[in-house]
């Protein structure tokens, strides 16, 4: 049965952190107390050993405001410091593989950027499929042009829970719910304005306090 995800995934990508110069714990904690309660941690530098202790701080932080720490590909990482899921991406680590590892209850997410990626993932042992570029983005590179809120229909067709990322801001933000997906996934816009705890809180201000069941259309409260 496809759960109901908080409407806001708030990304912390060191590489990220490290051109704005905030620390990754620092922005996880102020997320949380905006009121993020789905965090992943997207590290593609430095050593596994790095890696571990810096998920295991913020999955110490999650766990303490009720929050689910996802960690982007290294499920070993996810596995070790208990945290609720792993994302991975095209070229990341099966989908079958993960979730042999990580058990029935955990989030698995994948990323999808064509149709037929988000109609492969969707016969996988995914909990969601995040779905981008949504808009333009220069954080990543992914290869791909913007795909528009279209790719995001697709996959809110699918019936699991979707997850829009790429060049997603406060004022967007809600016309991708409002396209199907169950949560947006956000990097650079939380660092707008020096305040991620105040972005936070204007974001799940403009966005739906509840959210529809993907497949009962039940509303379900966040
Ligand atoms: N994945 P921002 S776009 C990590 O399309 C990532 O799969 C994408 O960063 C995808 O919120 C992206 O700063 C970067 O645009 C998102």
């Amino acid at each position: 049965m496809p759960i109901a995800l908080p409407p806001l995934y708030a990304i912390i990508d060191t590489a990220v952190c490290r051109q704005r110069g905030v620390t990754p714990v620092l922005l996880a904690a102020a997320c949380l107390r905006g009121g993020a309660r789905l965090l992943q941690l997207r590290c593609k530098e430095g050593s596994s050993a790095t890696v571990l202790a810096l998920a295991s701080k913020i999955q110490a932080l999650a766990w303490t405001h009720g929050g689910r720490l996802v960690i982007n590909d290294r499920a070993d990482i996810a596995m070790m410091t208990g945290a609720g899921g792993v994302h991975v991406g095209q070229d990341d680590l099966p989908v079958a593989d993960v979730r042999r590892l990580v058990g029935p209850e955990a989030l698995v997410g994948r990323s999808t950027h064509t149709r037929e990626q988000v109609d492969q993932a969707a016969q996988e042992a995914v909990t969601y499929i995040a779905v981008g570029p949504v808009f333009g983005t220069a954080t990543k590179d992914t290869g791909y042009t913007a795909r528009g809120l279209d790719l995001v229909r697709h996959g809110a067709a699918t019936g699991l829970p979707v997850v829009g990322i790429g060049g997603i801001t406060l004022d967007n933000a809600a016309a991708v719910l409002a396209a199907g997906a169950s949560s947006v996934a956000v990097i650079s816009d939380l660092l707008t304005g020096a305040d991620p705890e105040r972005r936070v809180r204007m974001f799940l201000a403009r966005l739906p306090p509840f959210l529809r069941h993907p497949r009962s259309g039940r509303r379900v409260v966040d």
